[in-house]
């Protein structure tokens, strides 16, 4: 297992730290280690408690989330945004934001679809909610699905929306994989790895997690990350699958360290 440090003890360190949750593979957080991965960035991971208090984390960056990313005295970056940009100042080899401004603005609005405010990973959350806050969970699960609902506002409305919104954002990806392969690539813009790679093959994690020799999961986490929902499943089209499975075997470690 990667080693982590408190976060009391990572607030007066130089450099960069990288505030994680051990033991769950978080899109945005398998996101932030993909790309210190691929450009070899030297970081201290910090520990944030899944679902506690937080409170010297809120002391920190004023908010309970991870990932997040702090460097030297800077304002910490607690949005998957902030946190590209960091990494690409900090070591701009290899670049994953295209130079070219057309693959650039496609790039990050895809990225946007994905990771952004009402993007898939926020509907698929608001799937989990609906799917693990009811009566018949044990008490601790259903309180921590109704936490995470206040928090992001899952209501009724929000989790009949978000079956839709989940596929609209798989078949987005999809057709852009399936364009790229007519013209001879296997990543999402242009000929080689952006940000956006990294992002589709984190995400798909909360359609089907990939499996248990790669990434150990609890039972429970593994329940919760593997979708059962028909219009989400019905969306899940090879290609999305082998996308993810050539990004981890081309770029990423395996199995994955939690
Ligand atoms: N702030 C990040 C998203 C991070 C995020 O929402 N993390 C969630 C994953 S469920 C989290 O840590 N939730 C636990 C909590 O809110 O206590 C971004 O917008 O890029």
């Amino acid at each position: 297992m990667a080693h982590y440090v408190d976060v009391e003890d990572a607030v007066g360190m130089p450099g960069l730290r990288v505030v994680l949750t051990p033991g769950v593979p978080g899109p945005w957080s398998e996101a932030a280690k993909a790309i210190l991965h691929v450009k070899k960035l030297a970081h201290v991971k910090v520990r944030q408690e899944l679902l506690g208090s937080n409170l010297p984390l809120i002391r920190w960056t004023a908010q309970a989330t991870a990932p997040v990313a702090v460097w030297n005295g800077e304002p910490p970056r607690s949005t998957w945004i902030e946190q590209l940009y960091l990494f690409e100042w900090l070591a701009p080899e290899p670049a994953l934001i295209p130079r070219d401004v057309d693959e650039r603005m496609l790039m990050f609005g895809l990225a946007n679809e994905i990771f952004g405010e009402n993007g898939f990973v926020w509907n698929r959350r608001h799937l989990m909610v609906r799917d693990f806050s009811g009566p018949d969970q044990p008490p601790e699960i259903r309180e921590s699905f109704r936490f995470l609902g206040r928090k992001y506002g899952c209501g009724d409305a929000a989790a009949a929306a978000a079956p839709a919104r989940c596929a609209e954002v798989m078949g987005l990806l999809a057709d852009r994989l399936r364009s790229q392969r007519e013209r001879g690539s296997r990543y999402c813009v242009g000929a080689s790895l952006t940000a956006l790679d990294l992002y589709a093959a984190c995400a798909y994690a909360l359609v089907s997690p990939l499996p248990q020799d790669l990434c150990a999961m609890t039972p429970l986490f593994r329940a919760v990350y593997t979708t059962g929902d028909p219009v989400v499943r019905a969306a899940a089209v090879p290609i999305l699958g082998e996308h993810r499975d050539f990004i981890y075997r081309q770029h990423l470690e395996l199995p994955v360290d939690l």
